[in-house]
């Protein structure tokens, strides 16, 4: 049977929408635009991204924290790679929809929609259209904002990507800037932030590549990240410190990553005392969270790379 199959029968079913934790906008939009086809809950293990607040805010979307998966029917986890993502929200029986290059969800769900593409989100709108199902503004939008994101904002991603990204916007009547300015630190105190993190950056050249990396007083690393890559680094790198906690993201140009076999998330992996906290990610950006002293980690990460690059 065909997933959308599977999908159209458990419409009006008791059914949760499960996105991985920490969920972005591509896990957020997918699971927004399956639950409101089949009719039911969106849920994450234990928070959203920050950049995903407008986004949620804008699809007025009620996130259930830490749901009680063996209270539903059925459940569908989404943008999922690994049982880690799901926490103590990992179910017994789910189904799933996945884009990741490497995913160990798939050999313990039911069935679903696995493929390696650009985003879950042109996965979802490929079964709705299988189905199909209307497309409102909303879900457009939710979609095509999980597209945005997982091809850093059209910095890479396949013409399924693209193609969808342009369907949505002429389906639903949507423009490019509206799915953009949920994106733009639209505080003028975030993108001071980030202006000051980009002026404190240090570049570091090696094999001709710009590594840069820096901290910033907000909590937008990632927005930051996102920023000095646009800026021309080719490996950007920001940390944001809050008393012991420490969050940092990290960007890879893609040229970068295959000359040298880099793969952010392995990267981040083995960076001396990053051993210590949680990991997400894959070949081209990377997350941390954990305790710690962000000044040293962040050295650590410049002697990686040095490591790897001139070597
Ligand atoms: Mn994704």
């Amino acid at each position: 049977m065909k997933f959308s199959e599977t999908i159209a029968k458990m419409k009006g079913e008791h059914t949760l929408l499960l996105c991985h934790d920490q969920a972005d906008s591509d896990a957020i939009g997918a699971a927004y635009a399956l639950a409101r086809y089949i009719g039911g809950d969106v849920g994450v293990p234990q928070a959203v991204a920050t950049h995903t607040h407008r986004l949620i805010e804008e699809l007025e979307l009620p996130v259930v924290i830490a749901p009680d998966t063996t209270s539903y029917l059925h459940v569908v986890v989404v943008d999922a790679a690994s049982p880690v993502q799901l926490r103590e929200s990992m179910p017994e029986r789910f189904w799933f929809v996945d884009h990741h290059p490497q995913n160990d969800l798939q050999q313990l769900a039911l069935g679903g929609l696995y493929d390696p593409v650009s985003s879950t989100c042109q996965l979802v709108y490929r079964l709705l259209k299988e189905l199909d199902a209307p497309l409102d503004r909303k879900t457009g939008l939710a979609l095509a904002a999980g597209i945005m994101t997982d091809t850093i904002n059209f910095h890479k991603g396949d013409a399924e990507a693209f193609r969808t990204f342009g369907e949505i916007l002429d389906t639903c009547g949507l423009t490019h800037e509206e799915i953009q300015s949920l994106y733009m630190a639209d505080e003028r105190r975030d993108r001071g932030a980030i202006c000051q993190a980009a002026i404190q950056a240090e570049r570091h050249e090696m094999d001709g590549y710009h590594v840069m990396v820096t901290e910033i007083g907000s909590n937008i690393p990632t927005f930051a990240a996102r920023a000095l890559f646009d800026l021309g680094a080719d490996v950007s790198v920001v940390g944001y410190a809050r008393g012991e906690e420490v969050e940092i993201r990290m960007y890879i140009r893609q040229e970068l990553s295959i000359k040298h076999k880099l793969d952010a998330a392995a990267v981040f992996r083995t960076v001396d005392g990053m051993d210590q906290g949680i990991v997400w990610g894959y070949s081209l950006f990377a997350g941390y969270r954990a305790k710690g002293d962000l000044k040293i980690l962040l050295q650590n990460i410049v002697k990686a790379f040095e490591k790897r690059l001139r070597s």
